[in-house]
């Protein structure tokens, strides 16, 4: 009997750990939607972080604990890959990958879901890098296989590129990722990740899968809200992994009537989402003010514009 006890209390350190290591459940995609494991349709909202090359101090587990304070429940860690300091123009790999493992452990604490997002720009065809993608998301979905928090967006925003060559690039990185875990996947659509008409005419074949969907309200009014409408109608899985409430260049004035329209969509259709961008940088779309030297305890009076909006967005 007492070895029986022993055996089973051994047993149940070695599973606990893994299971207790966080309190979120991890998702699925059914019917075009993203949902719990007990099938219910699930809303996350948050915020992506700017570069994590350029600003690697907002991954700190204060500041995301201040996020899930605000009722954040995602936080997405965009890594540039081509830009200044990329992961494949010359950043520093081992310090990438510490600061994604960082933002997954303190995520996890604070019980957030959090997207590891390859942020291709200038790399407008995703194929360009494909084969630094692949050891990248092998690396990283064989790490948190047993992470329920974690998302994978494979490719930010194809610009300049078809849609078949943006499926060529997903059936190929796919595998790489589904060989450790069934967690979701975001694929990015061409035009800056707005051709959602695109992946319903010919979707990526797979489970799990979502495509992403960004706008910029001071930019993208009702005839680009037209066309996610139809994707939704179409129950196309979208994820709006990055959006704004500024103009496309990530500045200018904040169109507060136009992101009300988008967030009723949003709504409407239980739609996912993050808003760029956490950081101080001098430009509207940032949250926080640029004198504001904080990581975390923000007041109102820290917050731009676009930071007010978001913190009523995520806690109305
Ligand atoms: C912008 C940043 C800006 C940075 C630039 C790099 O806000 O500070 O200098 O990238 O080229 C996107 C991209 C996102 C952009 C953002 C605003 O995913 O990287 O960030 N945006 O232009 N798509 C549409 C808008």
């Amino acid at each position: 009997m007492k070895k029986a006890f022993l055996i089973f209390t051994l047993i149940m350190m070695l599973i606990v750990p893994v299971h207790a290591s966080s309190n979120v459940p991890a998702l699925k995609v059914k019917n075009g939607k993203l949902v719990n494991a007990k099938g219910k349709v699930v809303q996350l909202k948050g915020i992506s972080t700017h570069g994590i090359n350029w600003f690697p101090r907002y991954v700190n587990q204060s500041t995301f604990n201040d996020l899930k304070k605000n009722k954040c429940d995602v936080v997405r860690l965009a890594m540039y890959t081509n830009e200044y300091n990329g992961y494949t123009s010359g950043g520093s790999k081992s310090k990438l990958l510490k600061l994604i493992d960082q933002g997954v452990s303190y995520a996890k604490k604070s019980h957030m879901y959090v997207i590891i997002d390859w942020h291709i720009l200038s790399d407008g065809n995703p194929l360009t890098h494909l084969k630094e993608s692949k050891q990248f998301f092998s690396k990283v979905s064989k790490k948190y296989k047993r992470v329920p928090n974690v998302l994978y967006e494979i490719c930010n925003e194809p610009n300049n590129t078809s849609w078949s060559n943006v499926k060529s690039y997903a059936k190929k990185v796919i595998p790489v990722i589904r060989k450790n875990t069934n967690a979701p996947i975001i694929i990015g659509t061409t035009t800056w990740s707005q051709d959602v008409d695109q992946a319903v005419n010919s979707p990526v074949k797979g489970k799990n899968l979502l495509y992403a969907f960004h706008f910029y309200a001071g930019t993208h009014h009702q005839d680009l809200r037209n066309k996610l409408i139809q994707a939704m109608k179409k129950k196309l899985p979208v994820f709006v992994s990055e959006y704004g409430i500024v103009n496309a260049d990530g500045n200018g004035k904040v169109n507060k009537k136009e992101a009300n329209a988008w967030a009723r969509v949003m709504d409407r259709y239980k739609l996912s989402s993050c808003m760029w961008n956490l950081s101080n940088k001098n430009e509207s779309s940032s949250v926080l003010k640029a004198n504001c030297q904080k990581l975390s305890g923000f007041k109102t009076s820290d917050l731009t514009v676009s930071g007010k909006w978001l913190k009523n967005y995520l806690t109305k």
